[in-house]
């Protein structure tokens, strides 16, 4: 059963988004993927928002664009953690839904990542899940451990070859 839903506004906000199910799948964590528009299918969304514990999710990931109220209103009707991820937008870079989705009143959180920031949200949602999760906790820890190693690489290759010899080979 899929423990993390991810929800976007838009179809357009797919490319940003299948980040955080790749790094999900990566890790070893179910998850379910949908479209849905808290403005243009409002009654839609409050039957997805609504039902999600039921259906066995434990975390939502949720990103938009623009006006962004997606995240929050999950955040607003799912008693369990909401990450938001703020798509960059047109006209603003972001901004205003970096804006829309960190500004929650008090009582009502949603995390926020950085714009377009879906893989560490896919990170973060299997990181709350690995809390009562010691399998998942190992993948997250050996993650970790990789990604480690690639920087280390980085930077042995840089220190060896010299910054012009490792620009060309990238
Ligand atoms: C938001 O409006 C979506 O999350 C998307 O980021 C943005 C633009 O949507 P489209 O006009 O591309 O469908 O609701």
């Amino acid at each position: 059963m899929a423990k993390v839903g991810i929800v976007m506004g838009s179809d357009s906000d797919l490319g940003i988004m299948s980040k955080a199910a790749q790094v999900l799948e990566e890790l070893g964590v179910e998850y379910e993927m949908t479209i849905i528009s808290a403005h243009r299918m409002p009654d839609i969304f409050f039957d997805y928002a609504k039902g999600a514990e039921a259906k066995g999710f434990k975390v939502i990931i949720a990103g938009a664009g623009g006006a962004a109220h997606l995240p929050g209103m999950c955040a607003a009707l799912f008693p369990m953690p909401v990450i938001g991820v703020p798509i960059k937008s047109k006209g603003l870079e972001g901004v205003d839904s970096l804006y829309s989705i960190v500004s929650m009143p008090s009582g009502v959180p949603v995390a926020t990542v950085a714009v377009d920031g879906a893989k560490n949200a896919g990170i973060l949602a299997a990181q709350i899940l690995a809390t009562s999760d010691p399998e998942l906790l190992e993948r997250v820890k050996s993650f970790r451990e990789r990604q480690s190693k690639s920087v280390q690489a980085k930077k042995e290759k840089i220190e060896n070859v010299g910054y012009q010899a490792y620009m060309k080979s990238m």
